[in-house]
């Protein structure tokens, strides 16, 4: 028989689903994977997360955490092997965290979805998103992490919105002038867990048998 695992709901195009894996990752926890696509959500997820974002954890017990952040703490509280839970900088962390997740995922969105939104051109939403990497390219001055020489949970919360900024034109990401802000996201880009955190999963449907991530 096989032994009950936490249920990870996720969506590989989701920046908070990476994140959450990430931190499953860096916690070395394992848990049965359910990929979904946002225009087919499975009902044992709304069933349980009524509000219908990914991702979200089912622990085994029966209780579910549905935000990302939520889920990386909780998973390195479980273990924290590379201290990325560092009580030092625990509260410049958050800080950067909810700028990221307020201001700079706007601005990402609107730059990525240009075509929909007629407030600004494309180049003017880039510019408005520039401002937070502008505070990631100091923060990165004479330091290989955003806040030290260690990965923190603001690496692993940030790093995936970042990667989906530079991807709408890698041209241009790479022409800007950021240059610690370019290393840094090629060296997460490379990172084996990250790699891993990328793995292609189908969609979940009833029936299927249980996927385990990490593989
Ligand atoms: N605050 C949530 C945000 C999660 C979120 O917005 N996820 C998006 C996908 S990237 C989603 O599931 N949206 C639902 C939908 O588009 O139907 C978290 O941190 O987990």
């Amino acid at each position: 028989m096989t032994s009950p695992l936490h249920r990870l709901y996720s969506f590989r195009r989701c920046p908070y689903a990476m994140r959450a894996r990430l931190g499953i990752l860096f916690a070395e926890l394992s848990v049965e994977l359910r990929e979904i696509t946002l225009k087919n959500k499975p009902e044992q997820m709304l069933a349980i997360s009524p509000k219908g974002t990914v991702p979200v954890l089912q622990l085994s017990d029966g209780s579910v955490i549905e935000e990302s952040l939520e889920i990386i703490v909780w998973a390195l509280k479980q273990k924290d092997p590379q201290g990325l839970l560092d009580k030092s900088v625990l509260l410049q962390a958050n800080d950067l965290i909810e700028r990221n997740d307020n201001e700079f995922k706007y601005w990402l969105d609107r730059y990525k979805y240009a075509d929909r939104h007629f407030e600004m051109t494309q180049a003017e939403f880039r510019q408005k998103g520039e401002v937070f990497l502008q505070v990631l390219e100091d923060l990165l001055t004479n330091r290989t992490y955003l806040l030290g020489s260690n990965v923190t949970i603001a690496d692993i919360s940030i790093m995936p919105f970042v990667r989906q900024f530079a991807h709408v034109d890698r041209d241009i990401f790479y022409s800007l002038p950021y240059p610690k802000l370019q290393l840094w996201l090629q060296h997460w880009l490379e990172h084996p867990l990250f790699v891993q955190a990328m793995t292609k999963f189908q969609p979940w449907q009833e029936g299927d048998s249980r996927v385990v991530f990490p593989c």
